[in-house]
This record gives C-alpha cells, sequence and structure tokens, in this order.
C-alpha cells in the first residue's frame, strides 16, 4: 500500500530475483527494529519463484509505504537500484538505505547506519575495517576472490573507502542532487564502486560502519574472477572516460 500522507524518514530499498522464503522473514525482522516512520521499495524482476506476488501481499498488509516495482526480466542489480532511489527520492525520504534481501547485510545493523546518517553524507557497511569481516566459514578462494575484488578496484579507482563494493549503504537523500542517477552505468556487481566512486568524487563526507557478511543460506553464490575482471575492466573505463 502507499500511503503518501506518511512522512517517510528511512526508505529501505532492496532489489530482488528468486527471494521468496528471505523476503517476509527481512521485512518482518526490518520493521521490528523499532525505526520511525520506515518505508519499503522492493524492486522484483519477474522472479520465477514468485517473489514480486508476494511482495504484493506484504504491500497490502504493511501499515505505512511500502511500494513494489515490478519489472518483466532481469534486468541488473543496478538498474534495480536506479529505479529503486529514484522512487525513494519521489517519495520524498530523507535518508535511503540499499540492502540484499538475502540477509547477508544483517538488518540491525540498520540502526546504526541510520543513525550515522544524522552527521554524514553517507553510510557505508564494511566489512574491510576493525569489526567488520567477511563470513568466517567462506572458503580461502572465496576470500581470496573478495579481498583481490575490492584491492584491485580500490587501486584502480583510487577510493578511500575500505569495502569498495559494499551493497550496504545508507544515504542523505540530497546526495542524488549531485550524484545523478541517469549517469550511473553499471548493471551488475561494479554498480557498488561505481556509486562509491561518484560519491567520493563529489566530496561528501563518508563515514565507515563495520558488519560481518553473512553468505546467503539459500541458493548458491555465483561470484566469481570473472565477475570481478569484468567490473574491473568497466570501472576502469569509466574512470579514464573523465
Ligand atoms: N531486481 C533485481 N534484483 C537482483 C538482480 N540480481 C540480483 N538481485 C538481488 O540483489 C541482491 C544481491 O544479489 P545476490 O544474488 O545476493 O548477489 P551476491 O550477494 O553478489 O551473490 P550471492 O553470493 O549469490 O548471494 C539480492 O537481493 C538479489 O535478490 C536483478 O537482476 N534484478
Ligand atoms: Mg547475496
Amino acid at each position: 500500500m502507499i500511503n503518501s500522507q506518511h512522512f517517510i524518514e528511512t526508505i529501505i530499498v532492496i532489489p530482488t530475483y528468486n527471494e521468496a522464503d528471505n523476503l517476509p522473514k527481512i521485512v518482518k525482522e526490518i520493521s521490528s527494529l523499532g525505526i520511525n516512520n520506515i518505508g519499503f521499495i522492493i524492486i522484483d524482476d519477474g522472479s520465477p519463484d514468485g517473489t514480486g506476488k508476494i511482495a504484493d501481499k506484504i504491500s497490502n498488509e504493511f501499515p505505512g509505504f511500502f511500494k513494489v516495482i515490478h519489472r518483466e526480466e532481469k534486468m541488473g542489480l543496478g538498474t534495480a537500484y536506479v529505479e529503486g532511489f529514484r522512487c525513494a527520492i519521489e517519495s520524498k525520504a530523507r535518508k535511503i538505505i540499499q540492502m540484499d534481501a538475502d540477509f547477508s547485510h544483517p538488518p540491525k545493523e540498520i540502526l546504526k547506519i541510520n543513525y550515522l546518517l544524522n552527521s554524514s553524507d553517507i553510510v557505508v557497511g564494511s566489512r574491510y575495517i576493525d569489526n567488520g569481516s567477511v563470513d568466517p566459514n567462506w572458503s580461502l578462494l572465496r576470500k581470496s576472490i573478495s579481498s583481490f575484488g575490492n584491492f584491485g578496484i580500490r587501486l584502480l579507482m583510487g577510493l578511500k573507502v575500505r569495502d569498495a563494493t559494499s551493497g550496504f549503504k545508507g544515504y542523505n537523500s540530497h546526495v542524488f542532487d549531485k550524484v545523478i542517477l541517469s549517469q550511473l552505468k553499471l548493471k551488475g556487481f561494479g554498480f557498488q564502486s561505481e556509486v562509491a566512486y561518484r560519491c567520493q568524487k563529489k566530496q561528501f563526507k563518508i563515514i565507515e560502519h563495520p558488519y560481518v557478511f553473512i553468505d546467503r543460506k539459500l541458493g548458491k553464490s555465483k561470484m566469481s574472477f570473472s565477475i570481478i575482471l569484468e567490473a574491473l575492466y568497466k570501472l576502469l573505463m569509466i574512470r579514464i572516460s573523465k
């Protein structure tokens, strides 16, 4: 249900593709954190497992702002976020928090991210600062892929943020007055770093907040060296284009 009379302090933006089991649970857990005037935007890409229908059902029962954007087919994380952010800005939310649906980004950290947004422009959930880490159960190979990707992207893009590929971030909505959504190019994994790069160029105040990334319990990870190499190449093109 969309209740435009609600003042929205914080909107949680979640892209979904086949998250039927996770979505109801994560919305419930976030709602129980006690954040005032919280809203949700779900961007579902025609998930074959029916996530879109489940999102509609939650929306009908939710007592505040809950918008579901349905897209016909899988079009990538980056374009889903761009649509979600656009909708969040239209709804005049003051703060926008992006996260995955699969519990890799622990919902309880939203409380701190939301709070830190009172004294910063952007908060980056970070696995690579003290008290943050990747999933302790990851294999050495998966850890190496993640840290190689992060190190390579930081170097390539000159990024100061320690977790350059984080998908767990909060923004004060005024950030998008300067970071222009229509200019964001990357559709996949590289999107997170492209946003970090464009935010750094606009000299926003960025705080990193540590969290422990937990691997999805359901489904198999798609991450690989080839995905990272593709992101590195596309990010390089962005860096040398201006
Ligand atoms: N709308 C939309 N959502 C997507 C798309 N691809 C992934 N997602 C969602 O974006 C979030 C992050 O995607 P994941 O599949 O968890 O990506 P990941 O964490 O790099 O990979 P895993 O290790 O498999 O978890 C999840 O909530 C997904 O459901 C897409 O093409 N469209
Ligand atoms: Mg995931």
